[in-house]
């Protein structure tokens, strides 16, 4: 039966949590700074941890989510990046202009990876009010930037590992 397979016989790929050699870029829009640069620090927590060197990071600032997806998509097509962050910080006001601003920094970063076919992890937070925000940028609620980059890591080093040669190269250049 399907639920008592052994699992000993199956070959699991997972990509490892260590950040070593690795280079990233970090997109992170500057409006709603307060929270942005809160999932930064989280963000560079992270990927310092899991062992990557401070000059093997770069920051990029952007306006607002809505340019994040652009930015990210040049910075993978240059190669030299085994995974992008981006980070922003969506709060709801008076107008829909939060929906567009959701719906499409969402799309966008999900098909700037597909089309670079470079990892990107979306840290952006989409919320009701500040008290969200912050809860989520490294108050009760974690810190959605360092779970980002951890997301980042684990996907550079999977790639890395399922990828086609030239995807890879690609990846190191
Ligand atoms: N950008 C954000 O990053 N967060 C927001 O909450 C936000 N709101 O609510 O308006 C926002 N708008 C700006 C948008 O991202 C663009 O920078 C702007 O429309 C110019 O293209």
């Amino acid at each position: 039966m399907a639920a008592n397979a052994d699992r000993s016989k199956y070959r699991e790929v997972q990509g490892e949590l260590t950040a070593a050699g690795l280079h990233f870029a970090v997109v992170v829009s500057r409006f709603n700074a307060f929270v942005t640069e809160r999932l930064l620090t989280g963000a560079l927590d992270a990927l310092t941890r899991a062992g990557a060197k401070a000059g093997d990071i770069d920051v990029v600032r952007v306006p607002g989510a809505m340019e994040i997806p652009l930015a990210a998509q040049h910075l993978a097509e240059t190669g030299r990046y085994d995974a992008i962050i981006c980070l922003g910080a969506v709060i709801r006001g008076e107008t829909p202009h939060f929906e567009y601003v959701c719906a499409e920094s969402s799309r966008g970063v999900a098909q700037s990876a597909l089309r670079a076919g470079v990892p990107m992890s979306y840290g952006i937070l989409t919320v009701e009010n500040l008290e969200q925000a912050v809860d989520r940028a490294g108050l009760k609620s974690g810190n959605k930037g360092f779970e980002a980059a951890m997301g980042a890591i684990e996907m550079a080093n999977l790639i890395r590992q399922i990828a086609k040669p030239a995807a890879r190269k690609r990846s190191r250049k």
